[in-house]
Formats: structure tokens, C-alpha cells, sequence
């Protein structure tokens, strides 16, 4: 099973969203294998938004996500990387899709509530970065037979 990791950021925090978005998760049948309240370091902001820190944006995005604690999640399931991509919406709250997370949650760019992994590899290492393999669980949860068919869980 893929596995993905999800930052729930400060603003969900700020803002009493953090139920709602485990929740939101939890109701599609994804399974919540690792979990805990972190502040982001310097170095794992600057890893993390590799590809954002030369932007104008970056000192700004880097206090915001740095502004409160972060809850980070690791959600595995059959292709959970595209399922939470869906479920997340676009990166600009205000107009991403009303049903999502950031079209229903949010009207911003960067207070956009949640990151999730944009792709398989990135999925690896973003959990990586941010969780010992000790952190990740593995259990069997016994709702998978009512989430899958048999073939899927093969
Ligand atoms: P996503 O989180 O949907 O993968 P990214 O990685 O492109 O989106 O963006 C991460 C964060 O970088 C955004 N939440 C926002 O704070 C900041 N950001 C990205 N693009 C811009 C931009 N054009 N102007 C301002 N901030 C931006």
C-alpha cells in the first residue's frame, strides 16, 4: 500500500480544524499509520520546500509554517497519494474545488491548511524526512474488507 504524508499547518491549528480534517481522512478509509505535533525546524522547511526556497515567497511561507506547531500524519492506502490529492484540492484555498479540504476550509495561497505529497516518490520521502520507520505502525485494521474488494487487498 502507498503510503503519504500529510502537515496539517498552523493555521488548521489556529483555527480548530484539526478534528475536521482527521476526520475528512478517516471517513474515506485512508489509514492513519503515524502521527505527532512537531515545530518545523529551519533545515526541514528548507528541505521540505526545496523547490520554493530561492522564491520571494520563501521567507514569508517559512515563518507561517514555523507560526505554531504543524501535525504531521502519514495516511497509507491503495494509491493514497492521488485519493489525498483529490480529497485536499488545489494549492489556492479560494479556488479549489468545493468539497475539498482547502475549497471548503480555506480562502488563501499559504494558509491553505494542509500539505499532502504531490507524487509517489516524493510520498517516500517526505514520511522519510519527517518519521523514523519506528514511528510508522503497521496493524491490521479491520475496516479494510468494507474499503476494498478482495482483489484489491490482494
Ligand atoms: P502544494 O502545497 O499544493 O503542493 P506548492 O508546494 O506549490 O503547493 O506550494 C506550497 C506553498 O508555497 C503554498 N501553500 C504557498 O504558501 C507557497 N506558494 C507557492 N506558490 C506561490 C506563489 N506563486 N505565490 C506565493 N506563495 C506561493
Amino acid at each position: 500500500m502507498e503510503r503519504t504524508l500529510i502537515i496539517v499547518k498552523p493555521d488548521a491549528l489556529q483555527r480548530n480544524l484539526l478534528g475536521e480534517i482527521i476526520g475528512r481522512f478517516e471517513r474515506k478509509g485512508l489509514k492513519i499509520v503515524a502521527m505527532k505535533m512537531e515545530r518545523i525546524s529551519d533545515m526541514k522547511v528548507a528541505e521540505h520546500y526545496a523547490h520554493h526556497v530561492d522564491k520571494p515567497f520563501f521567507p514569508e511561507l517559512k515563518g507561517f509554517m514555523q507560526a505554531a506547531p504543524v501535525v504531521l500524519m502519514v495516511l497509507e492506502g491503495l494509491e493514497a497519494v492521488e485519493a489525498v490529492r483529490l480529497i485536499t484540492g488545489e494549492t489556492k484555498g479560494r479556488t479549489a474545488d468545493a468539497g475539498t479540504i482547502r475549497g471548503d476550509l480555506a480562502m488563501s495561497m499559504q494558509a491553505n491548511i494542509v500539505h499532502a505529497s504531490d507524487s509517489v516518490e516524493n510520498g517516500i520521502a517526505e514520511v522519510a524526512r519527517f518519521f523514523e520507520e519506528s514511528e510508522v505502525m503497521e496493524y491490521d485494521k479491520n475496516d479494510a474488507e468494507w474499503v476494498y474488494s478482495k482483489e484489491e487487498l490482494a
